[in-house]
């Protein structure tokens, strides 16, 4: 395509519909027999995007592919209906209901970092997290399958860099010198290697530990980490902001 950035001034590819051909894609991923697992949280009322996001992730994420979803939930109840692919898993794991809105998404870095450590890291190879009040309507598929990959918000992605949310306090973990900053990535889809997922998870939940002990709070939270975080380690694979497209845009 010409008619948007495919490649970032880093050599990492940014992957936009038409970009590539998922026959072959497909054929190199079955070779080498991986599988690859799904975080979602649903916490709260959120337990009502349960059923959309999951029948439609489990029909359209990595189709045809092994996948293991991980949902925590404080509503294991909402699941018994579900049905999975039969190459899919699905594993529902017990949650506290935070008082908070903003304490499940710091401490949803946390808990991922420590399940990659007792559990995921033991079955499966790479690891995404979904926020879950998405749906997919279309494959997503290996495409999106690399080291560390992160997704271009769509609401920002037309954003001069000086007008985009980055945390710019330097008292802030998070903080972004000014004139920095590459893209602006949602915190709703990302992923990678379990072993980068681990660092990133764990990076960016002492960052917001040290905001906290010094009383303060980056502008969006986990998401204000997690660009600051990857403005330092580069991801190696982009995700276009048609992989997390806004209705109303
Ligand atoms: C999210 C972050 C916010 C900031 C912002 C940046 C949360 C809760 N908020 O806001 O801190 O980084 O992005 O754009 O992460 N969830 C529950 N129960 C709840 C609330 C959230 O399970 O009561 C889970 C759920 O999986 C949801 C995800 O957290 O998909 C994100 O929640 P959201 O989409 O309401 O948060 P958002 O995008 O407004």
């Amino acid at each position: 395509r010409r008619d948007v950035l495919v490649l970032t001034p880093w050599l990492a590819p940014i992957v936009w519909e038409g970009t590539f051909n998922r026959d072959i894609l497909n054929a190199q991923y079955m070779q080498k027999n991986l599988v690859t697992g799904v975080v979602t949280f649903a916490v709260k009322k959120y337990w009502f995007f349960i059923q959309g996001f999951m029948s439609s992730a489990n029909k359209y994420f990595l189709a045809g592919h092994q996948v293991n979803f991980y949902l925590f939930t404080d509503s294991p109840e909402q699941i018994s209906h579900l049905q999975m692919a039969p190459e899919n898993h699905l594993c529902v794991i017990p949650v506290q209901n935070h008082s908070h809105w903003q304490d499940i998404s710091v401490s949803r870095m946390d808990i991922i970092r420590r399940y990659i450590r007792s559990q995921f890291q033991y079955e499966v190879d790479y690891l995404y997290y979904i926020d879950i009040d998405v749906q997919l309507f279309e494959h997503i598929g290996v495409e999106i399958i690399d080291t560390l990959v992160a997704t271009i918000s769509p609401w920002q992605y037309t954003a001069r860099r000086d007008s985009r949310s980055y945390e710019t306090r330097t008292e802030s973990q998070a903080a972004i010198p000014k004139g920095e900053g590459d893209f602006y990535y949602t915190e709703g889809f990302y992923g990678g290697s379990v072993a980068e997922v681990y660092k990133l998870t764990r990076a960016c939940f002492k960052g917001v530990m040290e905001d906290r002990e010094n009383g303060i709070e980056a502008r969006w939270h986990d998401e204000s980490h997690l660009n600051r975080y990857l403005l330092y380690h580069k991801p190696t694979r982009l995700l276009s902001p048609e992989y997390y497209w806004d209705e109303e845009l």
